[in-house]
This record gives structure tokens, C-alpha cells and sequence, in this order.
């Protein structure tokens, strides 16, 4: 008997990302459906080779259902992961709302499986799990085997975040004005503050009161909930031209020591991570590389020379997919391997 599966914001960036990955990874579904908002009821999204209409969330009934995908935003997802887990499915939500929630586990399966074993355990769960956000997802990765072996204490981190982050109208703003350039008709930013095309942008989310973008604050927040508390993070997030695949410099100082040569051999080791680390020109991974897949790549491995137990890395991944879809199904997946049953067959 197989899981009973929706999937709410369908027809979204990381919605779509979701039924593809489904369907690619032959999640054990007997039925999957596509929820979206009433204006797109009857829209087709792609499942395997095959489509699906999308229903109207507000009058699907969930009893039954096991999985509830959700990337519709922190408005929907403050509404309805509440109402759906009460009707017994398990919501794992790609918004930001209920990931600093103390009942919540935010996990990336790799780093803190541990949090879904007690969710499994606790018989009052309120059946919503939280997905990070993609900044952190892609870092957290890189971050924990190393904790491991020598204990991070503090993090700076620049991001190199793409377009697809700020979801298809942010896609749809980067081509339109990069075509726009090249016959004198810029169109004028409208999702992003600045022109993004041929530009770079320090700022995603709103600003908080210290100074630190929201986007910023989620890096620091969700590492510390994920891997430990007492790690130390400091973040600037910059939105760049690239469709596709968030990147970021890292540069790590450690309680005891630890060389690059011992970080590229646990990384090689560790699991979602391919290291692709030539000190040679093209030895290294780029956005446009990362498309599509399902690791996260770290390059540039070096000790930081002005720090002592300092390294530096270079991360890159797909941000629709480890970021967000991805995780997101591999939650459900470790819920399942961890001994969770259908409903229907419970
Ligand atoms: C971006 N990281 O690239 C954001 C998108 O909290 O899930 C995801 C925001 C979030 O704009």
C-alpha cells in the first residue's frame, strides 16, 4: 500500500520542483495531487510523463492524505499546516513560518535526523515539519561533518543567491531585462530593489533593525537550530544574474585543528556532498553545474591563513532542489524508513 500525497503550491517554482522529484525518485505514492489557489484550478503541472490538473486547496478534503507538501508562502502555511495536521497528515513546509517554532523540528535529513525520530515518538506532534531555507540547507551540509571532527565556533558566510530564489517573477524580471539591455529598454525593477541584469544586489528579505537582512538572520537562526546552538553566524546575502544554483564563500574558524587536506577527505565521505576540488583552472563547481541535481558541490578547500583552525570552502547547489524540493521529499522518505506507515494501510 502506498502514501497518499498533495502537493500545495503547485504550480510555483518549488512546487513544480516537488512533483518532479516525486515522480524521479518513485516516491511511493499511490496518488499525488496538485493543490494551488482557486485561480489556478484546472492549470496542468508536469508528474513523471504524465499531467495533473490542479484542485482548489480551500475545498480539498485531506483525510487520508499522508503527505502534504507545502511552498505556498508563510501566509498559507500560518493557515492551513495547522488545519491539515489536525486532519492527520504530515505537512512539511518549505515557508519560514513555522521554522523557529520550539515544536517544530526543522531538519535536513543528512545533518539533524535525530529531530525526526522524536517527532515520530512524541504522540502530541502537531504533524508539521519545517524545511530551511535554501541558504542554509546547502551550507548546514557542508557545515556538520565538519563540526564533527573539529567544532565550528563561528561562520562568515557571503551568499551568491539566483533569481529563482525570489521565485518565477524573479526568473521572468533577470530575462526580461537582460533582453531588455540589448535594445535600450530596460524594464524598471519591480521584484527586485535594484536592476539585477549585469548587476549584483546586497539585499534578500526585508532589513531588520541591526542591520542584518531577514535573509541573513534566517542563516544564522536556522544553523544554530540545525547543526548547534552555539555556533557563531554571520551572513551577507547578495541576490547575482544567475537563473539557477545559489552559491557561497565560507570561511569557518574551529575550536581544534584541522587541515584542508583532513576537511576534503570528511566531505568526500560525507553524505549529499561531491567535492570537486582541483587547484587548477575549471576545478571547481559553478552554479550552472549544480542544475538539476541532487548534491551540493564544495570546491576551493584552503586553510584560512589569518585565523588559527580557519578554513575556507566554496558550496554550490540547486536551490529549488536540495534547497527545497528535495529536502523536502527526502524528509518524508527518512520518515518512511524510520518506520512511518500509510495511513490507509495503518
Ligand atoms: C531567496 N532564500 O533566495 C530565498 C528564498 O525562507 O524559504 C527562500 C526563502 C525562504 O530569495
Amino acid at each position: 500500500m502506498g502514501y497518499r500525497v498533495a502537493v500545495v503550491g503547485a504550480t510555483g517554482n518549488v512546487g513544480r520542483e516537488m512533483l518532479n522529484i516525486l515522480a524521479e525518485r518513485k516516491f511511493p505514492a499511490d496518488e499525488v495531487v496538485a493543490l494551488a489557489s482557486s485561480r489556478s484550478i484546472g492549470r496542468e503541472v508536469s508528474y513523471g510523463d504524465g499531467v495533473l490538473k490542479c484542485k482548489d486547496l480551500e475545498n480539498f478534503d485531506f483525510s487520508g492524505v499522508d503527505f502534504v507538501f507545502m511552498s505556498a508562502g508563510s501566509s498559507v502555511a500560518k493557515e492551513w499546516a495547522p488545519r491539515i495536521g489536525a486532519a492527520g497528515a504530515i505537512v512539511i513546509d518549505n515557508s519560514s513560518y513555522w521554522r523557529y517554532h520550539s515544536d517544530v523540528p526543522l531538519v535536513v535529513p543528512e545533518v539533524n535526523p535525530q529531530a525526526l525520530d522524536a517527532f515520530l515518538a512524541n504522540p502530541k506532534r502537531n504533524n508539521i515539519i519545517a524545511n530551511p531555507n535554501c541558504s542554509t540547507a546547502q551550507m548546514v551540509l557542508a557545515l556538520k561533518p565538519l563540526h564533527d571532527a573539529a567544532k565550528i565556533k563561528r561562520v562568515v558566510v557571503s551568499t551568491y543567491q539566483s533569481v529563482s530564489g525570489a521565485g518565477k517573477e524573479g526568473m521572468d524580471e533577470l530575462w526580461a531585462q537582460t533582453k531588455g539591455i540589448f535594445v535600450n529598454d530596460t524594464p524598471t525593477p519591480a521584484k527586485f530593489s535594484k536592476q539585477i541584469a549585469f548587476n549584483v544586489i546586497p539585499h534578500i528579505d526585508v532589513f531588520m533593525e541591526d542591520g542584518y537582512t531577514k535573509e541573513e538572520w534566517k542563516m544564522t537562526a536556522e544553523t544554530k537550530k540545525i547543526v548547534d546552538p552555539k555556533i557563531k553566524v554571520t551572513a551577507t546575502c547578495v541576490r547575482v544574474p544567475v537563473f539557477v544554483g545559489h552559491s557561497e564563500a565560507i570561511n569557518l574558524e574551529f575550536e581544534n585543528p584541522i587541515s584542508a587536506d583532513e576537511a576534503r577527505e570528511i566531505l568526500r565521505e560525507a553524505p549529499g556532498i561531491s567535492v570537486i576540488d582541483k587547484r587548477e583552472a575549471g576545478g571547481y563547481a559553478t552554479p550552472i553545474e549544480s542544475v538539476g541535481e541532487y548534491d551540493t558541490y564544495v570546491s576551493r578547500i584552503r586553510e584560512d591563513v589569518t585565523v588559527e583552525n580557519g578554513l575556507v570552502l566554496w558550496v554550490v547547489s540547486d536551490n529549488l532542489r536540495k534547497g527545497a524540493a528535495l529536502n523536502a521529499i527526502q524528509i518524508a522518505e527518512t520518515l518512511i524508513e524510520r518506520g512511518l506507515a500509510a495511513r490507509a494501510a495503518a
